[in-house]
């Protein structure tokens, strides 16, 4: 009796605790903004005829950042399915967090991670899929991988989390349909994420470790997309391309085939992240490939294996590609589908996800000052932390620097100053930050 009265109370402190931050949910430090896709039945690529399903995309807006003609694709009807880096330089015995997007009928495994519901960070595929918002999201893993494979650290259960909102976490999102924030019920079409990379670093922006530049990009396209047969491949989806000019229509060359991958030319790859590790753009078997299947590919009724299965070119036998990652290391259902794939590098996973997950009571967008409001006097705060991390830090002791952070980029820097103004001028009620 005493012991239910006792729930009961909190249960009460903790909705109440809720309510106080029932708005905006959002990040402490948002991951950086990644270069994305929607796919062709999103209902952004569907309203916005300037945007389409293979054009690489950039959040706020979206905006274009890589044209579909700049990746060989000359048809309306291209999708572009996965999309990676070079990440030539990253240390193999480095670990991270995987960050990936699912399809619209992802609907996870379990329920948030008990540590993170006790942080507010609520969120992951499980939650966003009962609320039909989840395809449009980026959730990372709970638990540290290499490109290798998972490493056996269990501060956290095999889980994910939510790290990029489809829309409306104060600018950590894809400025994607619904325009609703984390969990809250939609009734409407919902944009899906079918290829990302996360420019590295991962999170904040840290002046002069900014990644070594690249000499070429790796996309996928879907299967049946007009343009794979105009591609110099085998008109698969399953054939990987790297494109040397993404400012030119020019520059696309096959990277590596379905069948150097241990797979069928029918099947296609539905998210790819790819560690170039010697750097010359050329398929070697040292590279690590890793890639998803979409649920209708041959290979994956062959293995008996899922569409949220991870696999990888290392240790690959001839015929069948190897497995990187199972279902359930990233809390998932054998049923659900990974769709986009890239990673975030971290050494602690705890301290990543306490970071850069999505939930409440994070960061006050504006409040550059913390004093729990935004308004004029947060501007003599704001200029210092545009200038330099180091000053606000020094003239600041214990606020977020990431309060500066407006339009939820990763970044604190001249492109935030437009919002910034613009939400002084018409400030959110106390304890909300800047939309
Ligand atoms: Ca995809
Ligand atoms: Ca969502
Ligand atoms: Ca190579
Ligand atoms: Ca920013």
């Amino acid at each position: 009796m005493r012991r239910s009265r006792l729930t009961g109370c909190v249960l009460l402190v903790g909705l109440a605790t809720a309510a106080a931050w029932a708005v905006n949910p959002t990040s402490r430090i948002p991951l950086r903004a990644p270069v994305y896709s929607f796919d062709l039945a999103s209902p952004t690529i569907i309203s916005m005829t300037s945007l389409d399903a293979g054009d690489a995309l950039g959040h706020p807006g979206p905006v274009v950042v890589i044209p579909r003609e700049n990746l060989g694709e000359a048809s309306l009807l291209d999708e572009l399915d996965g999309l990676s880096e070079q990440n030539q330089m990253f240390p193999p015995t480095s670990s991270f967090l995987l960050v990936f997007s699912v399809d619209r009928t992802s609907m996870g495994a379990v329920g948030p991670d008990p540590v993170l519901l006790a942080n507010n960070l609520p969120f992951n595929v499980q939650t966003e899929a009962a609320a039909n918002q989840q395809s449009g999201d980026a959730f990372l893993s709970t638990q540290l991988f290499d490109m290798f494979g998972p490493l056996s650290v269990l501060a956290l259960s095999a889980n994910n989390t939510l790290g990029r909102n489809q829309g409306d976490a104060s600018g950590v999102d894809h400025s994607g349909l619904p325009a609703t924030s984390p969990s809250f019920p939609n009734a409407d079409s919902k944009d899906n994420v079918d290829a990302m990379y996360i420019p590295k670093p991962i999170a904040g922006g840290i002046a002069g470790v900014d990644p070594p530049p690249m000499n070429c990009l790796f996309f996928t396209l879907k299967r049946n997309s007009p343009s794979l047969l105009f591609l110099p491949g085998t008109n698969s989806g399953a054939d990987v391309y790297r494109d040397f000019d993404v400012n030119s229509p020019a520059g696309q060359q096959l990277y590596v085939s379905w069948m150097q991958l241990g797979l069928q030319p029918m099947d296609d790859i539905a998210s790819l992240l790819i560690f170039d590790r010697n750097g010359d753009c050329v398929y070697q078997p040292t590279d690590v490939v890793l890639f998803t299947l979409s649920r209708d590919s041959p290979t994956l009724g062959m293995m008996d294996e899922s569409a949220a299965t991870i696999f990888t070119n290392q240790g690959a036998l001839a015929g069948f590609p190897a497995i990187y990652s199972v279902p359930a290391a990233l809390g998932l259902d054998p049923g659900d589908h990974i769709n986009a794939l890239d990673f975030a590098p971290c050494s602690h996973a705890e301290t990543c996800v306490l970071d850069w997950a999505i939930g409440f009571g994070r960061r006050v967008s504006g409040d550059v000052r913390c004093d729990g409001l935004v308004n004029n006097f947060d501007i003599d705060a704001f200029v210092p932390a545009i200038l330099s991390r180091a000053l606000y830090e020094s003239l600041y002791p214990g606020c977020n620097y990431y309060a500066a952070d407006i339009n939820g980029d990763g970044l604190v820097n001249n492109f935030d100053i437009d919002r910034f103004v613009a939400c002084i001028l018409s400030p959110p009620p106390p304890g909300e930050g800047c939309p």
